[in-house]
């Protein structure tokens, strides 16, 4: 079968030279962003912004880097439930928001078990975070009032240009405070408005699940929901290259049956930028 599920991408930037353009590409990004006044747009959002029940779930691995960015999923403004699963012992950084211990199965087989634990219904926002990311100072409020502003149902942040990104559209773009896509990521970090979640969880026993995102992407345009990349906010996912923990044709074979029969959309269409909004005159 033809595999237009594939992003024929795996992110790879090791490269040193690729390296040192992406690093200074980051410098270029960071003052277009000054000028745009990008943070100081998104601060205001913050600021005038309804309180949200937030849920941040995710699955940790011995060593990981999500002690650190669990001090900016802190809020002041809304209410945050932290809920975390340990693929070993409790790591004792996080032992205070860990409610599963030892868990074996895949990413989203892990996730539910996470999801069953976690017990805060009625959340505004289900954020599902990888443990190997780095986020940006004030990342918790920005990112969900944009969200909430912009009506989106499936979010995630952009990543660096130095990130690990299987998927073009979702790595930064300067100037811009949310893109609106066809297409949202199932990582490093996928935030899920109400109506989505809703429909998504629990997620498909899965154990890579890659092609799962074209998944929703295909329901997303049947539902007319609302996907956005947010510009505004971006994380790091610098630490490994997509799929090096695993075994790759694992995870294709895993795609293909997944999606045998369910509808998806093409990866040559997870590209599609439907708008950039650089303020919220909206
Ligand atoms: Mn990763």
């Amino acid at each position: 079968m033809s595999e237009d599920y594939l992003s024929g991408d795996a992110g790879d930037v090791t490269h040193p030279w690729r390296r040192a353009k992406r690093a200074l590409g980051e410098l270029a990004f960071e003052a277009l962003d000054r000028a745009a006044l990008v943070a100081r747009r998104a601060d205001v959002v913050a600021r005038s912004s309804p309180r949200q029940r937030v849920l941040a779930v995710g699955v940790y691995r011995p060593g990981s880097l999500l002690p650190q960015a669990v001090n900016r999923l802190g809020s002041a403004h809304h209410e945050v439930r932290l809920a975390f699963g340990a693929t070993d012992a409790a790591d004792p950084a996080l032992a205070a928001h860990t409610v599963a211990q030892h868990l074996e199965g895949g990413k989203f087989e892990n996730l539910n078990r996470v999801l069953a634990a976690a017990a805060f219904p009625d959340f505004d926002w289900l954020l599902v975070v990888d443990d190997d990311l780095r986020l940006p100072a004030h990342f918790l409020d920005r990112f969900v009032a944009l969200c909430q502003r912009f009506d989106l149902d499936l979010a995630q942040p952009a990543q660096s240009q130095r990130s690990h990104s299987a998927w073009r559209v979702t790595r930064r773009r300067p100037a811009s405070l949310v893109r609106e896509t066809r297409f949202v990521e199932i990582g490093p970090l996928t935030a899920f408005g109400r109506r989505a979640a809703a429909e998504l969880l629990p997620f498909p026993e899965l154990r890579f699940g890659w092609g799962l995102d074209l998944h929703w992407a295909a329901l997303a345009a049947e539902r007319r929901w609302r996907l956005g990349v947010v510009d505004a906010t971006p994380v790091r996912h610098e630490a490994a290259t997509v799929g090096s923990s695993y075994r790759t044709d694992d995870a294709r074979a895993e795609a293909a049956r997944f999606l045998a029969d369910r509808p998806y959309l093409p990866a040559a269409r997870a590209g599609d930028v439907v708008a950039t909004h650089r303020r919220v005159d909206r």
